[in-house]
């Protein structure tokens, strides 16, 4: 993967090969899950913020893909505004040049605090044709920690009590995310894809939920 903050200068989206940027705290496993979702070899740590500049990774048009395409792995969202907003000009450049925002977020917790703080910060920069997905992961840790069955690792599905609970997870997510989106960009119950990039349940859905649009914009 290529690090830098340059990269191509216009922003007029029809020209740009389809760009998917991904955020989210550190630690969610937005690199984990583009390992996942796209072969790569994104470095993975439980502790430490890998990425501390955008890791752009291009996929030339080939025997699997029928369209060029860019993955941007942005540096995962810190514990202040402060220092968060020291990569703004990186916000700045790439948000407007990108067609699929993948904001990766965890399903085992209750705190969306500073996804809510930092979403509200880069809502000047959204433009109404980037397609939104939140990516709801580690699903496999969904209310383990409240006493619920956990992921089967041997099937590799969860729990009925996880797939229970699922729905009201999406809903208190969906209520954050809209409250404040709003109508700045479309997003709708479904565009939350709950996951496990580890164990790699649903992200075939998260796939096809990224590349949502990629049709009709390339
Ligand atoms: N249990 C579980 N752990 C995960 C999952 N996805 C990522 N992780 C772990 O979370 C840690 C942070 O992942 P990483 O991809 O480096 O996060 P990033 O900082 O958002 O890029 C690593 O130890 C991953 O193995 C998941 O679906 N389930
Ligand atoms: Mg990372």
């Amino acid at each position: 993967m290529e690090e830098n903050n340059s990269g191509a200068s216009q922003n007029n989206l029809d020209e740009q090969p389809f760009t998917i940027t991904v955020f989210g705290k550190t630690g969610t496993g937005k690199s984990t899950t583009l390992n996942a979702l796209f072969g790569l070899s994104c470095k993975t740590d439980p502790s430490v913020a890998c990425t501390i500049e955008p890791q752009i990774a291009h996929f030339e048009k080939g025997h699997h893909i029928e369209k060029p395409i860019r993955v941007v792995d942005m540096p995962g969202i810190g514990e202040s505004i402060d220092a968060d907003m020291q990569y703004l000009p990186y916000y700045e450049k790439w948000i407007p040049e990108t067609h699929s925002l993948v904001w990766v977020t965890q399903a085992d917790t209750r705190a969306y605090k500073r996804d809510e703080i930092f979403l509200n910060h880069l809502l000047p920069l959204l433009h109404p044709s980037l397609f939104f997905t939140v990516a709801l992961n580690r699903i496999d840790h969904l209310g383990v920690d409240e006493g619920e069955k956990s992921f089967d690792i041997t099937t590799k599905q969860p729990s009925q009590a996880q797939l229970q609970i699922l729905p009201e997870k999406i809903d208190d997510v969906y209520r954050l995310f809209k409250g404040v989106l709003k109508t700045t960009v479309l997003f709708e119950k479904h565009q939350i894809v709950p996951y496990s990039a580890v164990h790699r349940w649903g992200l075939d859905t998260l796939k096809t939920t990224i590349f949502t649009r990629r049709e009709t914009l390339c």
